[in-house]
């Protein structure tokens, strides 16, 4: 998802750089990313690095995560205006000629445009789209491009926008400009989600892209892989998942197959999935507990879950490592990929694989920067793609000499607003993440007794001062309603949340946020706008009583 924008800078999309290199850094740029709640294991880096070697710590964040309390820097910004802080912070950086001006000469391409467009963003104008204080801003220009090695760390708050393609793009024009790309220590850091998010991306689970992101429609690629399939391929890019919602109701698509996502509580705009996904004539579910969107299915076909099957997962730092079987799966539960294979060779193409270790070996053939990644070689450790060899030790940090696509090219991007704003009718911007004791749909956590204990409901995070001018208390019920729908949640005031913006976590179906949610989509990387919907609020008649009373089920 978050590869579009990465690729188009430095022709790949991936975390540039190493996590432990992030204790090498002076400078660290988190931005979108509550780390210590959704990477805690790279949070503890960042701390690290701050409290033992003195690292400096730039958040750009609207809300007070708790990172905050180990920065320098904390810029507050309105959410959906990356776009003006980050061509801000290059204004400064350029007006001061703090640039570095030989590895811009050298190594990139587009700067004249670049420094024109960004030259609109004088610090003032940026205070008056984005809140951030024009002297703040100017800080944090300077800490940032006079640092050696500074490091940028970013996540879905940065692409969860219709602009989240201009918002990478930008984050990679502000590195390259001060020459922190292809450095240790340096770097743009898209911290990926799921366990294996990045190997699925790797190995072509996009609509437009093989394995090792060779496009579908290029030529070659695809004569290669025809070759080594047997099969014929197509030349055009597949849909988006929520083109594919789209594209029910025109009758575009008759039957859906999901694997391990539950749509039915993690999509934007439920009202509409739960249409789509009962137009459909099959709906077929492959998941490792009855979901909410398996309960839809015609077909639930059950897996094997990460413990119980052999493969290998990709992390967010390209690292490929062993996950191996320590129980059997229960009743007809099968590993994922047998139930492909099962069913592909019903449907008259047989695939032969005899274990996981097969497949890589594919893997191995057909996607060149998994080339030398063996199961014999992963038995010892896990290894950093590109490792293009047997004989290769794998790769830490990326484009030390170059960029895949030869020169990096700067993007000169405009800022626009946020596909939905605030009026008098919905007042208040929703912001909708996560927390630390629960995973997405809650599938797995609500089922972890620990993590229930932990957090058993969610809360509409509300600022003191909205809370009194709505005359609501802490605990009390509310209703929090969208042009889409509306929804019934208790509400813990907090100043964590700006004055003007209420927080939601999308964790219980309760309270199914995605509700609220809308549709509008970056037009190149097709994520929903998460991040900013508009809102109203009100005390909900039934009182703090009601358990669990929200509106969906
Ligand atoms: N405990 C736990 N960990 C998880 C997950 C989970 O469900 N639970 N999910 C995993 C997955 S798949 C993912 S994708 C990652 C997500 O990891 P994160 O992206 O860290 O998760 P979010 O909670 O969505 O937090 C987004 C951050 O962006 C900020 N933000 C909101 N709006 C804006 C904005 O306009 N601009 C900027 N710059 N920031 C903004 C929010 O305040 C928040 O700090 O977490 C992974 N880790
Ligand atoms: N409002 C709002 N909505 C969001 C987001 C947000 O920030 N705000 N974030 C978005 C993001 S970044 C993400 S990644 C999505 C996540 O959205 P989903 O991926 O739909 O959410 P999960 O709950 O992780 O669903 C994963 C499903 O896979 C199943 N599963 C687990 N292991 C296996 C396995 O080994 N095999 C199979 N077949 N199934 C398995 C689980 O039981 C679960 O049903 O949500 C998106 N939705
Ligand atoms: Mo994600």
């Amino acid at each position: 998802m978050t590869v579009a924008g990465l690729a188009a800078a430095f022709g790949s999309g991936a975390m540039t750089n190493a996590i432990a290199e992030f204790e090498t850094s002076e400078v660290i740029v988190a931005t979108g990313t509550n780390t210590t709640e959704n990477h805690p294991v790279i949070s503890s880096f960042i701390k690290r690095a701050v409290r033992q070697r003195g690292a400096q710590l730039i958040v750009i964040d609207p809300r007070e995560i708790d990172l905050v309390k180990y920065a320098t820097l904390w810029l507050r910004q309105i959410p959906g205006t990356d776009v003006a802080v980050l061509n801000g912070l290059m204004q400064v950086i350029i007006a001061e000629g703090l640039y570095a001006r030989q590895y811009v000469a050298e190594r990139t391409e587009g700067f004249a445009a670049l420094k024109k467009t960004v030259a609109k963003y004088t610090p003032e104008r940026v205070e008056m789209i984005s809140g951030v204080p024009a002297e703040e801003l100017k800080k944090a220009a300077r800490l940032y491009a006079k640092a050696k090695k500074a490091a940028l760390l970013y996540a879905m708050g940065i692409t969860q926008h219709i602009s989240g393609t201009d918002n990478v793009k930008s984050c990679a024009n502000l590195a390259m400009l001060c020459g922190m790309v292809g450095i240790e220590g340096g770097g743009v850091n898209p911290l990926r989600g799921q366990n294996n998010v990045q190997g699925a991306c790797d190995m072509g689970a996009l609509p437009d892209l093989f394995p090792a992101y060779q496009p579908v429609t290029n030529d070659a690629a695809r004569a290669k892989f025809a070759k080594v399939w047997n099969a014929t391929l197509p030349a055009k890019a597949g849909k988006t998942v929520v083109e594919i919602m789209e594209g029910i109701p025109k009758g575009e698509i008759r039957a859906l197959y999901i694997m391990g996502e539950n749509p039915l509580l993690s999509d934007p705009d439920l009202r509409h999935v739960e249409e789509a996904l009962k137009d459909l004539e099959l709906l077929v579910v492959q998941d490792i507990f009855l979901s909410e969107t398996a309960r839809l299915a015609d077909v639930v076909l059950p897996s094997a879950c990460f413990a119980e099957k052999d493969g290998t997962f990709t992390n967010t730092e390209r690292r490929v490592q062993r996950i191996r079987r320590a129980l059997p799966p229960p009743g007809s539960a099968k590993a994922d990929w047998e139930i492909i294979a099962d069913l592909a060779a019903r449907m008259g193409y047989p695939m032969t694989y005899g274990s996981a270790e097969e497949i890589m070996a594919e893997i191995n053939q057909v996607a060149p920067s998994y080339g030398g990644i063996t199961y014999e070689r992963l038995d010892k450790e896990g290894l950093q793609w590109p490792c293009p060899h047997r004989n290769h030790p794998g790769t830490g940090f990326l484009h030390k000499d170059r960029f895949p696509r030869g020169r990096g090219l700067f993007h000169a991007i405009e800022y626009r607003p946020a596909a939905e704003q605030t009026d008098r009718e919905y007042p208040l911007i929703l912001s909708t993440g996560r927390v630390l004791y629960h995973y997405h749909t809650g599938t797995m956590t609500r089922r972890s007794p620990g993590a229930m204990e932990r957090c058993p409901e969610s809360l509409v995070e509300i600022h003191p001062r909205d809370a009194e001018r709505l005359g609501i208390g802490d605990g009390q019920r509310v209703k929090v309603t969208s042009r889409r729908g509306t929804l019934s949640a208790r509400t813990r005031i907090t100043a964590r949340s700006a004055e003007g913006m209420i927080f939601m976590n999308f964790h219980f179906h309760e309270t199914a946020v995605n509700l609220l949610t809308h549709r509008a989509l970056d037009p190149i990387g097709k994520i929903p706008e998460y991040k900013v919907c508009a809102v109203r609020l009100e005390a909900d008649a039934r009182g703090p009583e009601v358990e669990n009373g929200g509106d969906r089920k």
